[in-house]
């Protein structure tokens, strides 16, 4: 018997898994490495990283594993809510983040995201998406103890632990690219390097730029070794080679140490990215999926209760494939639903619903047992360009447009956000901005009217994401409407670009407020707690039930529905300014959030901004 169809470990609970999943990464590996001249050696080290994973993991954690399998859905339950967080701003310390849960709790949370918290480089670190050391805690943040500590409280409290797992690139200082810049022959092939700037332009002119303003190209030169290096991002932020299987080795090896560190869900940052080829735009190569393959097959066996989340911020047709394609291997569990939470900034400028049901349109369906990380706001730009790519020029002006107004400069804009990136006036990247200043709360401040409607604003685009297939996540502060963060370039953890004008510190004096309701605090609070109580309660917002856009008579209003185990909802959410009636043919009875939405049979009435979710008879 060969290594390639053999996995026998003497463990039965692992070989069984075996069976089902080591075919699955050999033929994945096979398509990346079969012509490599190490690939049978990278078989046995790949078998032998999985073992020693195994092995090194805890009688809790195997328990945990135990438990996913006969629940695998757990993370698409209707309760399932998840809250985004800087360790630094949250709570100081990893060691207070504890502290903290019952808050979390209190507001419906079931799992904790906690932004990159690995040691990443002093200075500037892209927000610590630049990191030293895959697995050793920053110690400004605390020590890996403290981690496991906080996994175990966060488990006695049935919530979960995802963390950033940085497998595009690392930091020019990461130890592997130390090794790489001092010729060191098993590291020499980690990263991207070129001896001349024209050896890059066989892959230069068909990549776009991710911070055209703050890190224009794709390729940095590097002082010390007088080469080029490919980076995708920041200069200092170097993208591995995965063509060296070597590369593929070790960060499987650290992507089991997560998860033996306590992580539950692994967030994978910049995946699209993993694969380059010359003459292609580099994101989203047939090879990307295939890492993914074999990465998921792997933490089958070793750590089959960890689930892969992909960020992957890409067009619309080519976000499902990052869960699996249709007839092949499973990939990501969870993948984050980029045009969801574009296409509802974009109707909410102007009112007009089209712009999300005619989105859902374009994606592809997912398989059984996966679903869509959603989410309002996170801690990076909103980035329009995936509707230039989604519509062509169209799209761009369309993007120009939201750009403007999302930057507060169109009459009557009530945003107070700015442009992200962009390196000419009419340059199109992104917004940056907190949700509550985006929405109008910073336009309306000191007129109560105006703070109403965009208070009913934010609730509205969470009663939409919260309906939608997916496992929303809540952006820290934004339970509380924290506004741009105006002092962010002078902050010790300052971003090298205005993303940090949506990562200010929280504010517990303002949390404080949290049960006032005549608080702006107490309404947003109460509002997202009321609606992720609601959601938890319905069996037809469950990840698995299926989402039917419906056609609506009001291009204001967005109608959908989804169904399961005896119960059907429909949602109708007013994208604008105005009070909507309509009709739809469907008996309703009641209205599961209290609000500002009446229906009787098949009519329905809508405040401005105002979201219904319906029991349908
Ligand atoms: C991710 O994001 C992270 O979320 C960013 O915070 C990091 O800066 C970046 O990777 C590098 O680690 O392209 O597909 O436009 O949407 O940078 C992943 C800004 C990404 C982000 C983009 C991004």
């Amino acid at each position: 018997m060969t290594i390639d169809d053999d996995f026998s470990s003497g463990d039965a609970a692992l070989d069984i898994r075996a069976e089902v999943h080591w075919p699955v990464a050999v033929s994945a590996l096979r398509r990346l490495y079969g012509s490599h001249p190490e690939f049978s050696g990278t078989l046995d080290k790949v078998r032998n990283i999985a073992l020693a994973a195994r092995a090194a993991r805890s009688e809790e954690l195997r328990a945990l594993d135990e438990a996913r399998l006969a629940a695998p859905d757990w993370f698409m339950q209707a309760s399932s809510i998840g809250y985004s967080a800087y360790v630094d701003r949250f709570a100081g310390r990893l060691g207070a983040v504890e502290g903290k849960l019952d808050y979390l709790r209190e507001l419906g949370v079931t799992g904790l995201h906690l932004l990159p918290l690995m040691q990443s480089r002093a200075g500037q670190s892209d927000g610590g998406f630049a990191v030293v050391d895959h697995l050793r805690v920053d110690p400004r943040f605390g020590s890996n103890d403290d981690l496991t500590a906080l996994s175990r409280a966060l488990r006695a409290r049935g919530m979960s632990l995802c963390l950033d797992l940085l497998c595009n690139h690392t930091a020019r200082e990461h130890h592997w690219a130390r090794k790489a810049a001092s010729g060191d022959p098993r590291y020499k092939d980690h990263y991207l390097f070129f001896d001349r700037v024209s050896e890059t332009s066989a892959f230069a002119p068909w990549l776009d730029e991710v911070f055209p303003l703050t890190a224009p190209g794709n390729f940095s030169h590097d002082v010390e070794t007088g080469r080029w290096v490919w980076t995708t991002f920041y200069p200092y932020q170097w993208d591995l080679n995965y063509q060296n299987p070597l590369v593929f080795c070790d960060m499987l090896e650290v992507m089991l140490s997560l998860a033996n560190l306590g992580a539950d869900v692994l967030r994978l940052d910049s995946v699209a990215f993993m694969w380059k080829r010359a003459g292609t735009n580099c994101r989203n190569l047939p090879e990307v999926h295939a890492l993914l393959e074999a990465f998921r097959a792997l933490t089958a066996i070793a750590a089959p209760g960890l689930i892969l989340k992909a960020e992957a911020i890409v067009e619309t047709a080519e976000i499902a494939a990052y869960l699996g394609r249709p007839g092949a291997p499973p990939q990501c569990q969870l993948a984050y639903h980029n045009s969801l939470m574009v296409s509802a900034w974009s109707a909410l400028a102007d009112g007009d619903a089209r712009e999300i049901s005619s989105m859902l349109a374009r994606v592809p369906a997912i398989p059984d047992g996966t679903t869509w990380t959603t989410y309002v706001r996170c801690h990076d730009d909103i980035g329009w360009g995936v509707l230039g790519r989604d519509l062509g020029a169209e799209g761009d002006a369309r993007a120009r447009y939201l750009s403007a107004f999302y930057a507060g400069q169109i009459p009557g804009s009530f945003a107070r956000g700015a442009t992200f990136q962009a390196a000419t006036p009419d340059a199109v990247h992104g917004a940056a901005g907190s949700l509550a200043s985006l929405a109008g709360l910073e336009a309306a401040q000191g007129e109560p009217g105006t703070a109403a409607l965009a208070v009913a604003r934010i609730t509205l685009l969470h009663a939409m994401t919260f309906f939608m297939p997916g496992a929303p996540v809540i952006y820290m502060g934004d339970e509380i409407g924290l506004l741009n963060d105006q002092d962010w370039e002078s902050r010790a953890w300052a971003a090298e670009d205005c993303r940090g004008l949506h990562r200010p510190p929280m504010d517990w004096q303002a949390a404080a407020r949290r049960h006032d309701l005549k608080a702006v605090e107490g309404q947003l609070f109460g509002a997202l707690k009321a609606l992720a109580s609601a959601r938890a309660a319905c069996p037809a917002l469950h990840g698995s039930a299926a989402l039917t856009v419906m056609d609506s008579p009001d291009r204001r209003v967005l109608l959908a529905r989804r169904d399961r185990a005896g119960q059907g909802l429909l949602l109708a959410a007013n994208f604008s300014d105005a009070a909507v009636s309509l009709t739809v043919p469907l008996r309703l009875k009641r209205n599961l959030l209290d609000g500002a939405a009446q229906s009787a049979g098949g009519s329905i009435a809508l405040a401005p901004y105002a979201v219904a979710w319906l029991e349908i008879e």
